[in-house]
């Protein structure tokens, strides 16, 4: 048995016995990169993420939904932080990561690419959004790399927080005018279908799955998690006494969980190939806000050199 077999021998019983993969471990490259490539894209799904509600931070209805809504898009910050630290212990560095965001050869979650255009979409942007987020990262919990468990446990507790603030709007909506009641209806009409393609392409067409179920990156399959979100649903809209938007639900006795229609798989792949409403602006106002950064940026290295010189002096 050759070293690298040995090597991939100790890697495989690892993973199966539930042991994590840790930074200076050794893994294969084609392991590192997949998961360079979805810790990284899911931390820029929350950098981006912060743009379509963040559209409603002046518009907030009241000083208690403001701060409220200010410290939840705060939150997604924090979560694409720590996911981007996470990624840059497999051997990338930031800028290379933000680079790749901005050229559109990293992708984010297709949902942020659309708009927010009224006030009841930020309650259906948490309640479903960080709804189908928390099904899909309740189960990366469990992901063999270390440093994505670990920061899927906090990022899980915060989300599910935003989940039930974002539920309590669409029940102060839902019970409000009927004026107020229409734009709940139609928020969630507009968002659920966008929530399911979060959890990706069904699983005969999704390429990394099989991989990445191999190597316990992902713990279920996207059809899976999606079934698990489509179910629970059911009842929170009913809760609510609105309209389910899928006139074909339906529950499935033998199987135990709800049948649906179909999604609209065109607009999917239009939308992750760069053409949904807004992926032009998202990147834009990112690719802006990064120049405009720069001078922090700069700042902060200044300011480490001169601590690293002050450090020699005394040393000498
Ligand atoms: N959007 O082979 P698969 C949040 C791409 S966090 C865009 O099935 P995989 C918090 C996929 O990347 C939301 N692209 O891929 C928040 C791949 O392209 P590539 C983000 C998508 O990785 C709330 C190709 O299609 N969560 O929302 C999408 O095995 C509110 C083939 O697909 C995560 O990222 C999509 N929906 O499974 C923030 C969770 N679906 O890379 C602010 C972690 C697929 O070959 C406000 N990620 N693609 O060019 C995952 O669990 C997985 O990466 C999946 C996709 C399930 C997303």
């Amino acid at each position: 048995m050759s070293s690298e077999e040995k090597l991939m021998e100790n890697f495989m019983r690892k993973i199966e016995a539930e042991e994590k993969i840790e930074p200076k471990d050794w893994m294969p490259k084609a392991y590192r990169k997949n998961l360079i490539r979805q810790i990284s894209q899911h931390g820029h799904s929350e950098i981006i993420g912060m743009q379509p509600e963040g559209n409603w931070l002046t518009r907030a209805p009241s000083l208690r939904r403001k701060a409220v809504l200010l410290s939840k898009v705060q939150d997604e910050a924090g979560h694409g932080l720590y996911l981007y630290s996470a990624t840059e212990t497999l051997g990338i560095s930031r800028a290379e990561l933000i680079a790749a965001l901005q050229d559109g050869s990293a992708k984010y979650a297709s949902i942020f690419n659309y708009p927010t255009q009224t006030w009841a979409d930020v309650g259906a942007i948490g309640w479903l959004v960080d709804g189908a987020a928390i099904v899909n990262q309740i189960s990366l919990q469990r992901t063999s790399y270390g440093p994505y468990a670990r920061a899927m446990v906090r990022i899980c507790k915060e989300e599910s927080f935003h989940v039930r603030q974002g539920y309590e709007m669409m029940i102060a909506l839902a019970q409000g005018s009927p004026a107020q009641k229409a734009l709940a209806q139609d928020a969630l009409n507009r968002f659920y279908w966008p929530a399911l393609m979060m959890f990706g392409p069904h699983d005969s067409e999704s390429a990394h799955s099989a991989r990445s179920m191999q190597w316990k990156i992902k713990r279920e399959t996207n059809d899976d998690l999606r079934q698990k979100f489509v179910d629970q649903t059911v009842a929170q809209i009913e809760f609510l006494g609105l309209q389910h938007p899928d006139a074909d639900i339906k529950w499935n006795e033998e199987t135990g969980h709800y049948d649906g229609g179909e999604l609209d798989w065109d607009e999917f792949y239009s939308v992750i190939n760069g053409n949904g409403h807004c992926n032009r602006q998202r990147i834009e106002h990112h690719v802006a806000a990064h120049e405009e950064g720069a001078w922090v940026r700069e700042a902060m290295q200044a300011y480490r050199e001169k601590q690293r010189n002050k450090a020699h002096k005394q040393a000498a």
